[in-house]
């Protein structure tokens, strides 16, 4: 059963199937759970190893967006392709990025992926469908939609593309010029909007003037779907969607999700230009407390179950940050240099 969370024009679709819980869902959404957890431990070691002077370079977290970010990286397959964006850890691990790159990029390691070449989120694995994130906004679906169009040519068939974009990221050209070639092509390509109300300090009335980012979908002619980002299950249920019409043959989907950014735009951003009604508003909702309480409410876990996890979780991110901190610094001298800092990640590009 499909109701509509959110008014938009018609030919907007999903917002919120009800009445799912199954055995399959309730297991999807434990584990989905424990990529949260994940993704927002890991984030905050980042944070701090950042202010102890430990990490050069910027730290971008995903505090409250966890449960969007997830919701994609978990349910999209081996042989699909991922494109995240800089508040998607927690997706990315859960789309079977080793904490290890993570970890390694971040404190410069040269056994990292990026080879210490790059401090923090431009990392990626392209033999597995997980692509370096591009820094320029909507520069990543077009990348996306070129790798669904060279797999089609070659005949395969069945793979979907997810790529991230923010609220800001939409109002570029990139986005525009994107989406419409998803379109015309009808490419496999979910594009997945976490609008978070700022882009930077800009707000999102200066970004667009349309009621709801999902309204565009109809200008495009893709489908539509609104959800509601700080809800776990609301994400898993309409990113299943979504992913599952793009794999069918139903071509774009656009997936935008209300939240609000819980941190600067990086840790150097101290965010005191968030509106503090936002925060006091249901967007302002701590997406992994919510779906923590909605974990007890239906006794899928108890406290101590929940604690455990966390404690795992903790263990598993303090051994990959010591194992790190061990490894050799990068040395110039034995550095295969060339223009391309990701020469050996392109040796790997024409398997995608
Ligand atoms: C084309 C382009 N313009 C400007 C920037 C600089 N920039 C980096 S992140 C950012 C804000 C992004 O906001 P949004 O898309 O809403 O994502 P969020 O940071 O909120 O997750 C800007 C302006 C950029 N990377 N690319
Ligand atoms: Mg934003």
């Amino acid at each position: 059963m499909l109701q509509t969370a959110e008014p938009g024009v018609s030919g907007v679709k999903v917002a919120v199937t009800k009445g799912e819980e199954t055995a399959g869902f309730r297991d999807r959404y434990l584990e989905a759970f424990r990529w949260m957890v994940l993704g927002r431990t890991l984030d905050e070691k980042f944070a701090s190893l950042y202010r102890g002077g430990k990490i050069h370079g910027g730290v971008f977290i995903g505090r409250g967006q966890e449960a969007l970010s997830v919701s994609v990286g978990h349910q999209l397959r081996k042989g699909d392709v991922f494109a995240p964006l800089i508040r998607d850890l927690a997706g990315r691990l859960a789309f079977g990025e080793p904490i290890l790159d993570a970890v390694r990029n971040y404190l410069g390691s040269p056994l990292g992926p990026m080879r210490a070449r790059d401090g923090n989120v431009h990392r990626g694995r392209p033999k597995d469908g997980l692509l370096p994130m591009i820094s320029h906004l909507g520069a990543m679906i077009p990348v996306v939609n070129g790798v669904l169009m060279g797999r089609r040519f070659r005949g395969i068939h069945g793979i979907v593309g997810a790529t991230c974009l923010g609220d800001g990221g939409t109002s570029t050209g990139a986005f525009h010029e994107a989406l419409n070639q998803a379109a015309v092509e009808k490419l496999p390509l979910v594009l997945v909007v976490a609008n978070n109300q700022y882009a930077y300090s800009t707000p999102t009335s200066r970004q667009f003037v349309c009621r709801s980012l999902v309204d565009k979908a109809v200008g495009y002619g893709v489908e539509g779907h609104s959800v509601d980002g700080t809800d776990l299950a609301a994400c898993l249920k309409v990113l299943n969607v979504a992913i599952g019409q793009a794999r069918e043959g139903g071509g774009p989907q656009l997936v935008v999700a209300r939240l609000l950014r819980l941190c600067g735009h990086g840790e150097h951003d101290d965010s005191s230009y968030i509106d503090p009604n936002l925060k006091k508003s249901p967007m302002g909702r701590d997406c992994l407390k919510v779906a923590e309480d909605y974990l007890l409410q239906h006794k899928w876990a108890d406290g101590r179950q929940i604690e455990t996890w966390r404690n795992e979780v903790t263990q598993r991110v303090e051994e990959a940050i010591a194992i790190v901190q061990r490894e050799p610094g990068p040395d110039p001298y034995k550095e295969n240099w060339c223009a391309l800092a990701s020469k050996h990640l392109n040796d790997v590009h024409q398997d995608l």
